[in-house]
């Protein structure tokens, strides 16, 4: 992205990050609140590894949102990573969306993050997500439960699978930020790199074909990206996979597993690129990678 000198006049701007456990919906909500795609969803728990950040402008300003990995007890280096990152944004920005839902209590996920809210003294706003799937008696006790514990800037209720409340919180994050710059130029989305989009579309698909620790135990690693005028854009991908015996099961029956996850993404990356392309997927195994150092970093899984 690059960044924009001229200064407008009474334009708003700022940072704002999404912090909240894992499968709450954080993704959801930056891909609505920017109107794109660019985060991958999934319904399982650690979908988002990095953080992620994008771009919306309007005529009221520019909003840049980072979306970062859920909040919890990390069981490993890619996991102290991920909380690392989140964690890290919180003294970057100008405001917090602590996104819950509404049967949340204040559990150990929670305690941690209202630690982390304690260093510093930026606003929150309390986001109860998924208020499509309970009553306004329950999403009112979650605010209650929350509100009792910490000074929220504002409190808002949305549905971010549905878009309900979604503009009205992004006017409340427009009336919260300072007059500012466009800090990037108006069309900028994101800082993910193609590369980094299309392998993350590989991944959501093995996240939502497979189960159990499979998925979670997977990265995905772009071997070759070429892009020629009037040709299918020629992708080579591998799905790295932590132990041995997970090889076979990515692969599926007959080549079936490996066969459905690389026509979806395809699918999703022909949007992505405005045309066609031939994904070649391979599948590898590098054992243990989650807690080797070296195979995080080579994976994109280090610190700016
Ligand atoms: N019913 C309902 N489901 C939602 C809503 N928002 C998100 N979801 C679902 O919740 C699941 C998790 O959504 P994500 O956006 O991946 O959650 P996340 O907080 O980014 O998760 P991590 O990246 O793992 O931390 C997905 O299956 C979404 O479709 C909502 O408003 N209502
Ligand atoms: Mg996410």
């Amino acid at each position: 992205m690059t960044i924009l000198k001229t200064c407008e006049n009474k334009m708003k701007s700022g940072f704002v990050t999404l912090i909240g456990r894992p499968n709450v919906g954080k993704s959801t909500l930056m891909n609505r609140l920017i109107g794109q795609k660019i985060a991958i969803t999934s319904n399982k728990a650690q979908t988002t590894r990095t953080r992620i950040e994008t771009v919306y402008t309007d005529d009221r300003g520019q909003i840049i949102f980072l979306d970062t990995p859920g909040i919890h007890r990390a069981k490993n280096k890619l996991g102290d990573f991920m909380v690392d990152a989140a964690r890290s944004t919180l003294s970057e920005v100008d405001l917090i969306l602590w996104l819950v839902e509404p049967e949340d209590r204040i559990e150990e996920k929670e305690e941690q993050i209202l630690s982390y809210l304690e260093e510093g003294r930026l606003p929150v706003i309390l986001v109860v997500n998924k208020a499509d799937t309970a009553g306004a008696g329950s999403v009112a006790a979650c605010q209650t439960r929350f509100a009792a514990r910490h000074e929220f800037a504002e409190c808002c209720a949305i549905s971010a699978l549905k878009g309900e409340g979604v503009e009205a919180l992004r006017q409340l994050i427009f009336d919260r930020l300072p007059e500012g710059p466009l800090y990037y130029d108006e069309d900028s989305l994101t800082d993910q790199s193609l590369r980094e989009l299309a392998a993350e579309m590989i991944r959501e698909k093995a996240l939502r074909h497979l189960s159990k620790e499979v998925p979670h135990g997977i990265a995905v690693e772009i071997e070759s990206f070429r892009e020629e005028e009037g040709r299918p854009a020629v992708i080579e991908a591998s799905l790295i996979c932590e132990k041995e015996s997970h090889k076979g099961i990515v692969i599926g029956k007959g080549g079936s597993m490996l066969k459905t996850i690389g026509s979806e993404a395809r699918r999703d990356i022909e949007e992505l690129l405005e045309g066609p392309v031939n994904l070649r997927l391979f599948v590898k195994v590098r054992k243990d990678w989650r807690n080797d150092k070296a195979q995080l970093k080579s994976l994109g899984y280090r610190k700016p």
